[in-house]
């Protein structure tokens, strides 16, 4: 099959899944053409089975905004053409289910017929889609969507409350390269970032309100005044300096070290004890699953589809919004037992491994076969 996929390439869950969905369709024998305005960032390497087209806007001064929707549609109609490819894959509504739909008409009127896959990711529908603003160019798109995948059924549920959808939503939930989570890391790694005595503690995100990042230095300040720990911060985002200031003001700020975004994840994750997303809303969490799939338990939050990716009590623990106390309490508890530690850090190695890419990519496969018979019967 040739396939689009048109994703934002930056650091962020739905870029990185659609990038490792692309390497893993290719790597079954499908042509993957990433239409982007950059190269995704986890994308190293071009094959033969994958190509990569860039999106780019021209600058025109009269223009406040520049209309990436138009430059996006055309190029879509471009390489749909100029490629042959039979079918479109769109992660993030906003505004690529917009842009794709366009394509799909445009390319209707020179009689090419091609089916558009759109996948939820989160923000699209929780807290940027369900925005007046925006909010009736979202519900349209994801009804003109042949086929709509939600990355978990809480997304599903979500989607369904908050837009009036008459397309159905199968969920297809994110997944994780296993092996490439199996990584030993060595000492020298390790001790850059902490005395052999300390636990590392670790979070990663973009750092945007909706992670309270405040909850998790206050959870690592109260684990460390128990025991030896660091704290990683994985990624940027705005807030990132009121972070840095409240370490400041705690006097823990040589215990935290913000490292910024980095593309080496599974190497910190592969040294890291424990892993902290107390986030305010989560479509899924693939920092969690990520975390789970190098064997480090996670003590996150019950929002979204958190509870369907970290089970209470064996991959971590789940809690309110907001419960530092009790996401202390458990981080302390896993922690300050040796023996504790490594069956958290096995089992959460196991709930990962669920969702294996081998099991999910057919899934997606089997959406584009359902996709490609609506269109050409
Ligand atoms: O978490 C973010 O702010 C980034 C966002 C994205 O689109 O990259 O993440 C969303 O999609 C991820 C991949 O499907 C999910 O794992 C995240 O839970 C989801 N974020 C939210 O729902 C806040």
């Amino acid at each position: 099959m040739k396939i689009g996929i048109v994703c934002y390439p930056t650091f962020g869950g739905s870029g990185v899944i659609a990038t490792e969905l692309g390497l893993a369709l290719a790597e079954n024998g499908h042509q993957v053409h990433f239409i982007t305005y950059k190269q995704p960032v986890r994308l190293e390497l071009l094959s033969h089975h994958i190509h990569f087209h860039e999106v780019s806007i021209p600058q025109y001064p009269l223009f406040q905004y520049q209309p990436y929707e138009l430059a996006l549609s055309s190029k879509l109609v471009t390489v749909v053409k100029e490629h042959r490819l039979d079918l479109l894959h769109v992660h993030y509504a906003i505004p690529h289910a917009y842009a794709g739909y366009m394509a799909k008409k445009m390319l209707e009127e020179i009689g090419i017929k091609i089916p558009m896959v759109t996948t939820l990711h989160g923000t699209d529908i929780t807290l940027v889609g369900n925005h007046p603003f925006y909010k009736p160019a979202v519900t349209f798109s994801i009804n003109k969507s042949d086929v709509v995948t939600s990355v978990s059924q809480s997304l599903k549920e979500d989607t369904l409350r908050l837009f009036d959808v008459k397309t159905e939503i199968d969920v297809v939930p994110n997944f994780i390269d296993m092996q490439k989570h199996n990584i030993t890391y060595t000492d020298c790694q390790r001790a850059m970032m902490a005395d052999e005595a300390e636990f590392i503690i670790t979070h990663v995100s973009n750092l945007r309100p909706v992670k309270r990042i405040r909850d998790v230095i206050e959870v690592f300040d109260k684990i460390q005044k128990k025991i030896p720990s660091k704290l990683i911060m994985v990624g940027e985002g705005p807030e990132k300096e009121p972070a840095e200031q409240l370490v400041l003001n705690k006097g823990i700020a040589e215990k935290v070290l913000f490292l910024g975004n980095s593309d080496e994840v599974d190497k910190i994750l592969s040294f890291t004890d424990l892993f902290i997303l107390p986030s305010e809303k989560e479509s899924f969490g693939l920092a969690a699953l990520e975390a789970m799939a190098s064997g480090v338990p996670v003590i996150s939050t019950n929002t979204g589809g958190l509870p369907e990716v970290n089970e209470h009590g064996v991959s971590g623990y789940l809690h309110d919004i907001g419960d530092v106390e009790g996401m202390a309490a458990h981080a302390l508890s896993i922690l300050s037992d040796a023996k504790r530690l490594e069956q958290f850090k096995r089992q959460a190695r196991e709930v990962a491994s669920k969702f294996q890419t081998q099991q999910i990519v057919p899934l997606y496969e089997a959406v584009y076969q359902k996709a490609l018979t609506m269109v050409h019967q």
